[in-house]
């Protein structure tokens, strides 16, 4: 009998980081969190949404470009290349989430998009995923006691979801948000995903309706347990918790297997590293079996899923549709 594929993979959370604290000791932190990971054998090491910097759309700006220098201009820069040199050194690829400001494009326009990058053990880049769902508002709110200005700060990506064969196996990535959309996950599962890595920051207290505060916990592990099960997937979900400057966001990072169930979790809420040794296999029960998309899917019936984007009720005088 072959033996199944095994990934040893690595959630490296992190706690809060402060306004003033410099991508060097950010960096420190990570490279620390790295050498963890690599000393109890990962391959594989996901750092969070946003890592090398506190989470700047909290603050409005009048004009965005003030806020320029938490983005990144390249990757590897000459702050995240030790990052890069220890991930070579190690053997232990990462997934890292920053703020990247484009080149000028063909029309002399700059970009301005949340994004992860993905890095093999030998410290190459495999690719990089923007963020699709980009939460928040755009314009000043100053009734919030925080404000969530990611829609000001970034450009929603037009790439999708793409998937990669690396790691010995099929990877893709998601960012916070992207992380409550079924779509995030099919999009990917039918692409034959194997590990899906998320990297999120998740203030507790939602200022639209702050009823749902209590729930934050539950409803982060709801949606990436069924992403997971719902298409026999691996999933690692990395916060940056803690209170930074004043906000206390989520932690309960984790590593969910294609069976839905929490594999780790951690346990604190600042750096610290969990892992699992991910028996990339396993997909193939929950892929084959319920999940046996070529058999069992119906997509002629979606069609709304790509036609429609918000809701429209049937019209007042349509009647009980079911009688
Ligand atoms: N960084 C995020 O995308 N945060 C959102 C908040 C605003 C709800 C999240 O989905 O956690």
């Amino acid at each position: 009998m072959s033996e199944s594929r095994k990934l040893h993979v690595g959630a490296a959370q992190l706690g809060p980081i402060a306004k003033d604290e410099s991508r060097a000791a950010v960096v420190e932190r990570l490279i620390a969190l790295l050498h963890q990971g690599a000393s109890v054998g990962c391959e594989l090491v996901v750092f969070p949404e946003l890592a090398l910097t506190t989470f700047f759309p909290r603050w409005f700006t009048d004009d965005i470009a003030g806020h320029d220098h938490y983005y990144e201009q390249s990757m590897p820069s000459a702050e995240t290349q030790p990052l890069f040199d220890a991930a070579k050194e190690l053997g232990v690829g990462f997934a890292l989430g920053y703020a990247e400001l484009t080149e000028p494009d063909a029309e002399g326009v700059i970009h301005r998009y949340n994004t992860t990058v993905l890095v093999e053990r030998d410290g190459s880049i495999v690719g990089k995923f923007r963020k699709v769902h980009i939460p928040g508002h755009e314009a000043d709110e100053p009734w919030r006691p925080f404000q969530h200005l990611e829609r000001r700060y970034f450009e929603e990506s037009s790439e999708g979801f793409p998937v990669w064969r690396c790691f010995d196996s099929i990877v893709g990535m998601a960012t916070c948000n992207d992380r409550r959309w079924p779509e995030t996950y099919r999009e990917m599962g039918l692409q034959g995903v194997e590990m899906v890595l998320i990297g999120y920051n998740t203030p507790i207290h939602y200022a639209p309706d702050p009823g749902q505060n209590a729930l934050q916990g539950f409803h982060n592990h709801l949606c990436m347990q069924a992403g997971a099960y719902q298409n026999g997937t691996w999933v690692v979900g990395v916060a940056k918790g803690g209170t930074e400057e004043g906000v206390e966001s989520l932690a309960q990072s984790c590593i969910i297997a294609p069976s839905g169930q929490i594999v780790a979790q951690a346990v604190t809420t600042g750096d610290e590293l969990i892992s699992a040794i991910a028996d990339l296999d396993w997909c193939n029960h929950y892929k084959e079996t319920l999940f046996d998309f070529a058999r069992y899917r119906r997509p002629e019936l979606y069609q709304r899923i790509t036609s429609q984007k918000g809701v429209i009720k049937p019209p007042a005088d349509s009647g009980d549709a079911s009688s």
